[in-house]
């Protein structure tokens, strides 16, 4: 298949974003046979396209790092996509149901990245001494398919269902914490929605930046100085409804929350 038909797929999707509506799944009928590889070479176009249009990347991101995770989306491997400047939601702030098709919520722990990190052969342990700080985060996605319905390939295509970003505003040295140990409460309207642990995310978060840092050395990347890191949700996400207010607790790391609005 030529590039030229990867960056079609990745309009099809940009389009489904961009017009907030649920678009049929590429291996559905556009290229059934769609590989692993493929969905990041359309991936790939994507970002391209958002690159060339005057998004920033805030840094690349982990998903499906969990067990919760992996069974509520019924695949079994770890991904990676995009963060975008346009995606970010100040803490505290609105995030508008009519900006989006049909947004969930997960709790992650974020990488501030102090040094360039090139796998392959990174561990954990390098992430952490490579690590500035860690910020608790809430990410909303929004997999531009029906009824939030994809495989692997399809699911890569999309950006890995990136949509929205809130970033807490309380900065961490990584080595106060044992990150495995930090327990995590994701309330809606003040009642406990989703629970559990960072060790919930390939037993410690940094694992997820460290299996990051060698997936990207596959095409010659890198995780990079400056780069601001999910590291994959750690509980099942949560769809949204008008006038949740969303909140999301970190023993230790400190709170994150956002308001849903029409
Ligand atoms: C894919 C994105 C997963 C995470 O943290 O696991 C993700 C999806 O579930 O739609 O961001
Ligand atoms: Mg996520």
């Amino acid at each position: 298949m030529a590039t030229v038909e990867y960056k079609e797929i990745a309009k099809y999707l940009i389009a489904g974003e961009e017009e907030k509506r649920e678009v049929v799944k590429v291996t559905e009928n556009i290229k059934p046979d769609l590989s692993v590889e493929e969905g990041y070479l359309v991936q790939q176009e994507l970002v391209n396209i958002k690159l060339e249009e005057g998004r920033r990347i805030v840094g690349p991101k982990m998903g499906l790092t969990s067990k919760a995770k992996m069974q509520q989306m019924n695949v079994n491997e770890p991904i990676y996509g995009y963060v975008f400047d346009y995606m970010l939601i100040e803490n505290g702030g609105k995030v508008h149901l009519q900006d989006m098709i049909h947004p969930k919520v997960e709790a992650e722990i974020a990488f501030v990245i102090g040094e360039d990190i090139e796998g392959p052969n990174v561990t954990a342990a390098d992430v952490l001494s490579k690590t500035e700080y860690v910020i608790p985060a809430l990410e909303l996605i929004d997999s531009r398919y029906v009824n939030f319905q994809f495989t692997l390939p399809d699911v890569i295509s999309d950006n890995a269902s990136t949509s929205r970003v809130v970033f807490g505003t309380s900065f961490h040295k990584p080595d106060k914490f044992d990150l495995d140990l930090v327990g995590v409460t994701l309330s809606i309207n003040g009642e406990i929605k989703e629970l559990g642990a960072g060790a919930a995310v390939l037993g410690h978060p940094a694992e997820a930046i460290a299996m990051l840092a060698n997936m990207l050395s596959r095409k010659g990347e890198k995780v990079r100085k400056g780069d601001v890191i999910l590291s994959g949700a750690i509980t099942s996400a949560i769809l949204l409804e008008k006038g949740d207010v969303v909140t999301g607790r970190f023993d230790g790391l400190g709170e994150v929350s956002f308001v849903v609005t029409d």
